[in-house]
């Protein structure tokens, strides 16, 4: 049996106050008026009734099944908070919201866009907006003095090697910058030959380091180069160590400037855990790959929206060095309307 005394201004609200507490089951003991004003009230209530979700007379499967119920409940209830969002805005936002949602925009990102937005001419005015957001970040320029340093990171197999070639390919090739690579690998030597032998096919130098004084060192030999690309043997973003580990030996030369690669098909709460987990290299900009294997482009806004970097580049393909551009943010922002949003904007004039 569960005691419970509470005092309230008057008996009407101590009653309403119990049944809140206890449900209409619980029986009143006693009651009293207080001296300095007011009642208090003694109700009892059986333990059967009394039992809470996690009280331990529940047994492990009825826990599971309660907490998959309450899961069920609150995902349909954040699906239903989106919608009203959604319809908060005008009617005729709500087929440009549910394109864009179609994109992969976050809600978030999607109210941003809309917000104030109504009658005719959407689509140009949310082109306009996306524009805007999607910062871009420059590709490295030789400075004169010692070279720009980059150093591509990110998780295995999203195309560092491969983007870094293709930077060398067309830096050195086409612009006569004085390029170097240097591979970066704790572990792994034989990873670094794939771009040994790019850069020897290249004919530029390239050099590896896998400690803090080999990197120091690597670096100091490469100061005669314009541009020093830097590749990363992948880290898995579930290992915080592996990561913190190639930040000290990037740290061993202080101009070493970090590039998140993420490949675009990776889906959106996975791209937002590797952001998360490479933030402590503290990169400069982002690099999105693969945009040839998707035809979902809202994650790229997203994550500039939520790390406040710019795309630097982004790649479309796996041919060296064809297959690499500049980021550009009106080419980026039309990715993200859906055919007719595309339709909608040329037909206005405003393409
Ligand atoms: N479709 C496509 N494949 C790419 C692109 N960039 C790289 N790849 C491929 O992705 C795979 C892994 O690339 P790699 O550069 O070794 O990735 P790393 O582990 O990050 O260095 C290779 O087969 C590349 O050819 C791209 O933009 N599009
Ligand atoms: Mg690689």
């Amino acid at each position: 049996m569960r005691i419970i005394r509470l005092s309230a201004r008057d008996m009407t609200e101590a009653v309403r106050r119990l049944k809140q507490e206890l449900g209409p089951e619980a029986v009143i003991l006693s009651t009293r008026k207080l001296p300095e004003g007011g009642v208090e009230l003694t109700a009892a209530l059986e333990p059967e009734q009394d039992e809470g979700p996690c009280s331990p007379g529940a047994g492990l499967g009825e826990l599971e099944q309660r907490i998959d119920a309450l899961a069920r409940r609150l995902e349909g209830q954040l699906a239903v908070a989106e919608a009203l969002e959604g319809f908060a805005l005008r009617p005729e936002v709500g087929p440009v919201w549910a394109a864009l949602r179609a994109q992969e925009l976050s809600p978030v990102v999607i109210y941003r866009l809309l917000e104030g937005l109504s009658g005719q001419g959407l689509w140009a005015r949310v082109l306009i907006r996306l524009r805007k957001m999607l910062k871009i970040h420059p590709g490295p320029t030789p400075q004169g003095q010692g070279p720009v340093v980059w150093a591509l990171v990110g998780p295995t197999g999203v195309g560092k090697t491969t983007t870094i070639a293709k930077l060398a390919a067309r830096l050195g090739l086409s612009l006569g910058v004085r390029v170097g690579m240097v591979s970066v690998d704790a572990y792994r030597i034989a990873a670094a030959e794939q771009l040994v032998t790019y850069g020897r096919i290249m004919e530029i130098p390239t050099l590896t380091a896998s400690s803090p004084a080999e990197y120091a060192d690597v670096m100091q030999r490469m100061s005669d180069r314009d541009v020093v690309l830097v590749d990363t043997v992948g880290r898995s973003p579930a290992d915080p160590r592996g990561i913190t580990e190639l930040k000290q030996i990037l740290q061993a030369w202080p101009g070493t400037t970090c590039h998140l690669v993420i490949a675009c098909p990776t889906r959106e709460a996975d791209q937002r855990r590797i952001a998360e987990a490479f933030g402590i290299l503290s990169p400069h900009s982002l690099i999105f790959t693969k945009l040839d294997e998707t035809a979902v482009f809202g994650p790229i806004i997203n994550r500039v929206v939520e790390t406040g970097l710019g795309v630097s580049f982004v790649t479309t393909g796996q041919r060296v060095p064809e297959d690499l551009e500049e980021a550009d943010a009106g080419t980026l922002a039309r990715l993200m309307l859906p055919t007719r949003g595309q339709q909608a904007v040329a037909a206005a004039g405003s393409w």
